[in-house]
């Protein structure tokens, strides 16, 4: 008896990812999957973006955690369309998740996607949710280490935004060193050095974003 080997289940998340792809693509709708740490400033840079995006496109956001719905409150105040996935434990979302909000959405009003993945160094860089890309975000306290430790999210970004700017001086971050790290595992990352709270240096991120979507639209 032959015996079948699934090689990986990452090949049929992978599948399920390409036919969420065809869909946004349908719709010419840019998807962002968004990833970090806990806490790094994932939602707060979601509020920023759609403070500074949303008279040029229509804007909708899935939040993924663990529990609860505080992020989705959040959106839900800035009147944007927003569904909350609870993955109950998981400690990301996959691309079967992202179906499951489908019926909640009208695509054919949607520009731009945000997908906030669970907040995880690791594993949400492995699975594919039908996004145009990965951005991630590194906080000043977590330390400049974490491109060298956690390599697999650097690799798989385009765009790595430094958040928490604000508090660099008093985390001894070695800046160099986190933008050195970064582009040495992925010479084309992006890199923004941002402060979510005070502003800084967002304008750069919200240009290269609005070419990123212009480009996809065209
Ligand atoms: N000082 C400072 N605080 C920030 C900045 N960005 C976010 N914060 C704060 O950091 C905390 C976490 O921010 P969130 O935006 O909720 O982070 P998150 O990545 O969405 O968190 P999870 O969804 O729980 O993983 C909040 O108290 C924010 O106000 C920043 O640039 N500077
Ligand atoms: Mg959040
Ligand atoms: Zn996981």
């Amino acid at each position: 008896m032959k015996v079948t080997v699934v090689k990986n289940v990452l090949d049929a998340n992978n599948r399920i990812a390409e036919e969420n792809r065809k869909l946004f693509d349908q719709h010419k709708m840019f998807v962002i999957n968004l990833m970090s740490s806990p806490g790094a400033g994932k939602t707060s840079l979601v509020e920023r973006t759609i403070v500074a995006l949303r008279d040029k496109y229509r804007i909708a956001v899935i939040e993924g955690d663990i529990q609860d719905t505080f992020d989705a409150d959040r959106i839900a105040k800035l009147d944007i369309p927003v569904v909350q996935i609870n993955t109950g434990g998981a400690c990301h979302i996959d691309g079967n998740m992202i179906r499951e909000t489908f019926p909640a959405f009208d695509f054919s009003k949607v520009d731009l996607l945000i997908v906030e993945n669970v907040g995880n160094l690791v594993c949400p860089a492995e699975f594919k949710v039908g996004e145009n890309i990965k951005v991630m975000l590194l906080s000043t306290p977590e330390g400049a280490d974490k491109p060298a430790k956690y390599p697999l999210m650097f690799q798989e970004s385009s765009a790595l935004l430094i958040n928490k700017i604000d508090l660099m001086r008093y985390v001894d971050f070695d800046l160099e060193k986190a933008k050195r790290d970064s582009l040495a595992l992925n010479n084309d990352l992006k890199i923004f050095e941002v402060s979510c709270k005070t502003g800084t240096g967002l304008e750069g991120w919200i240009d290269w974003l609005t070419k990123q979507i212009d480009a996809f639209k065209k």
